[in-house]
């Protein structure tokens, strides 16, 4: 009859035995060789930061954009804030073709403006072709004169059409050519969120973007439903 510790596999019995092991002290070279591994380490992640390129102009984007395919109904279910942020949840935008393949949108979300009021604000945007398909000038404004207008770009980074998009706006590009002021919406065909295998695919893309640890999530509970 094999006891409990003979029934472990020989991996965890030998863990056992590490742990069992009185700790003797490191010698000075064990302990040289310890610190040489750990700066190297260090230096390591330092490199991976310093060779990330956040040159607005080298953002990748989304390649042979399709627009008929992006049309129809996103959920915003991530965003990063701009400077002087305006819709804050139940954000939810319908990309349209416009004859002959013009894009344009309407979008919904809660704001809050003039201080403390509250309200749906209800968005139309048109957008501009540029020499990249998945580069667009957006121009936009409220269907109330008191909301936010504007004119800043709309990349499309990712999409894979049904399920999840990636969009950046650089709003300030600084001397060094890094942005000093950029939102973006990670969008979901789904009010419920991302699937699990996009969410690995929207991670990477907001390392590439520089944006990581910046966003939020966005809430949807129905704050814009009753608005048509
Ligand atoms: O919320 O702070 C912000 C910036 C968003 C600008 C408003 C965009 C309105 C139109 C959106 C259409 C599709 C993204």
């Amino acid at each position: 009859m094999l006891n409990d510790y003979q029934a472990k596999p020989l991996a965890t019995r030998a863990l056992r035995e590490t742990e069992l092991l009185p700790r003797l002290p490191l010698s000075s070279f064990q302990v040289r060789v310890s610190r040489m591994f750990r700066i190297l380490a260090v230096l390591c992640a330092l490199a991976t930061c310093w060779a990330q390129d956040c040159t607005v102009a080298n953002i990748k984007v989304m390649q042979n954009f399709d627009r008929q395919k992006y049309t129809g109904t996103w959920y915003a279910v991530a965003k990063k804030d701009p400077l002087g942020l305006f819709l804050l949840d139940n954000i939810v935008a319908t990309f349209t073709l416009k004859e002959p393949g013009i894009m344009e949108a309407s979008a919904k979300g809660r704001v809050i403006i003039l201080n403390n009021w509250e309200l749906c604000a209800k968005m139309h945007a048109t957008f501009e072709d540029t020499a990249d398909p998945a580069k667009f000038k957006m121009k936009y404004w409220g269907a109330a004169a008191h909301l936010q207008t504007g004119y800043d770009d709309h990349w499309v980074i990712d999409t894979d059409y049904e399920n999840y998009a990636i969009h950046y706006s650089c709003r300030q590009v600084d001397t060094d050519g890094t942005c000093l002021d950029s939102y973006s919406f990670i969008f979901s065909r789904h009010p419920a969120g991302l699937r699990m295998e996009d969410q690995k695919i929207v991670l990477q893309k907001k390392q590439d973007l520089c944006l990581f640890g910046k966003y939020r999530r966005v809430a949807h509970n129905g704050y814009c439903d009753s608005t048509a």
